[in-house]
């Protein structure tokens, strides 16, 4: 990491108690706007800007932070906070970097003053993830209404009776659960819904990808092994299932560790299981640094080791993959077999 995305992560609490503090000190108003409480969550929100921002830093991708304050836009407008509130935020957050971050200043505060200049045209509001129109598009919506409606059973029926039409097993991930999810999280941002419809989603999904294994597990010989996993910290776990599942299907040998995993427990079972690949998952851009950890100390312990990557941020910022130091990285799990055979072909 940078020293000047080191030193923003450091100060992270200081600098965002400085923005607030100049936020306030030019707009009195906001103290009887957000009442007694607002303070503390201006102070949490800019925190959360900051640790976007040192990941763009760190990377040298206007883009991550520039995504970021536009995924902010539309969480803020339906928490009903005004987005002139969010352009103030960032012209104080420009100004307190200015003076607080000496040597580091100029290139946090050009990544910030860019989202800024961007913040008016960006979309108030998103599209749905779910198009009819498109392949599996009429299953994602009714899958999705029935996972709304709290209806498991009938989430894993309308699956299981397409599976045995003939719907490959790809199919049913990238065509049905990944736009479902994805509207889900679209859901939540706009306020629709709320953190536990996002657990349930998930969990009935994982339960009907369990449902699906006996058509994916199946003895036979193996090319490859690869150990797939998220970094540590992430918690978003279904991107690098659908990733191993699409990889065994391919004849590969995976081995699946799921969400938020440790280093050093990630290298000890590279080594016991000889593994061809490690793939790895992030979808909060503020773990990027760990990954990055991760990355550096597995290169350290098995050198040669192809690194395959993907996740949200990849999927913003494809250029991440080379800073990083990983060996390829793909949109899904579909493009992430071809990527793997290649890595592991070299
Ligand atoms: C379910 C969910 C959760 C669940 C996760 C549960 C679990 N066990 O997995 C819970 C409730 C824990 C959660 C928590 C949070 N979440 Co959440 N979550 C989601 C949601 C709705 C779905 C994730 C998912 O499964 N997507 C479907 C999969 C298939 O897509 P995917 O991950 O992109 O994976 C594909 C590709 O990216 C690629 N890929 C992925 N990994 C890899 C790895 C390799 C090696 C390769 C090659 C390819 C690859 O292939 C995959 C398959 O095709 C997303 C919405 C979204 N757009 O994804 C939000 C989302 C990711 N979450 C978000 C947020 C903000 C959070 C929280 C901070 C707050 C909250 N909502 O609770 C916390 C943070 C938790 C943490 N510390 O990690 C935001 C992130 C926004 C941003 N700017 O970064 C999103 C985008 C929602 C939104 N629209 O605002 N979340």
């Amino acid at each position: 990491m940078s020293a000047t995305a080191d030193l923003i992560l450091e100060r992270r609490k200081d600098l965002a108690e400085a923005v607030v503090t100049l936020q306030y000190d030019r707009r009195p108003q906001l103290v009887a706007r957000y009442g007694p409480s607002g303070r503390g969550k201006c102070v949490e929100d800019v925190q959360y800007h900051l640790l976007f921002l040192a990941e763009a830093v760190a990377n040298d991708s206007p883009a991550l932070f520039c995504e970021y304050v536009a995924w902010a836009k539309v969480l803020f407008i339906n928490l009903g906070i005004a987005v002139e509130d969010l352009a103030e935020s960032l012209v104080a957050l420009d100004d307190v970097l200015r003076i607080r971050l000496p040597g580091g200043a100029e290139i946090a505060a050009s990544i910030v003053g860019q989202a800024r200049a961007e913040l008016d045209k960006m979309p108030g509001d998103l599209p749905s993830f779910i198009r009819q129109e498109a392949a599996g598009g009429e299953l994602a919506r009714l899958y999705l209404d029935a996972l709304m409606a709290g209806d498991r059973h009938k989430a894993s029926r309308l699956v299981m009776d397409k599976v045995t039409a003939g719907m490959t097993i790809p199919e049913v991930y990238l065509d049905v659960f990944q736009p479902a999810l994805r509207e889900v999280g679209r859901l939540w941002q706009m306020n629709r819904i709320t953190v536990a419809h996002e657990h349930f989603a998930t969990a009935a999904t994982q339960a009907i990808m369990a449902q699906l294994y006996p058509h994916i597990f199946k003895a036979g010989t193996k090319h490859h092994t690869v150990i797939a996993t998220c970094v540590g910290g992430e918690l978003h776990e279904i991107g690098a299932r659908m990733v191993g599942d699409c990889l065994e299907l391919d004849g590969w040998d995976t081995h699946y560790l799921g969400a938020n995993s440790p280093a050093k427990g990630i290298i000890r079972l590279l080594r016991e299981r000889q593994a061809d690949l490690l793939a790895v998952s992030a979808t909060l851009t503020a773990h990027l640094h760990q990954l990055a950890d991760l990355i550096g100390e597995v290169r350290q312990e098995l050198e040669h080791l192809p690194i395959l990557v993907g996740g949200y941020p990849f999927n913003l910022d494809p250029s991440l993959c080379s800073k990083l130091g990983a060996d390829g990285w793909a949109a899904d799990a579909a493009a992430a077999v071809a990527v793997a055979r290649r890595l592991v072909a070299r």
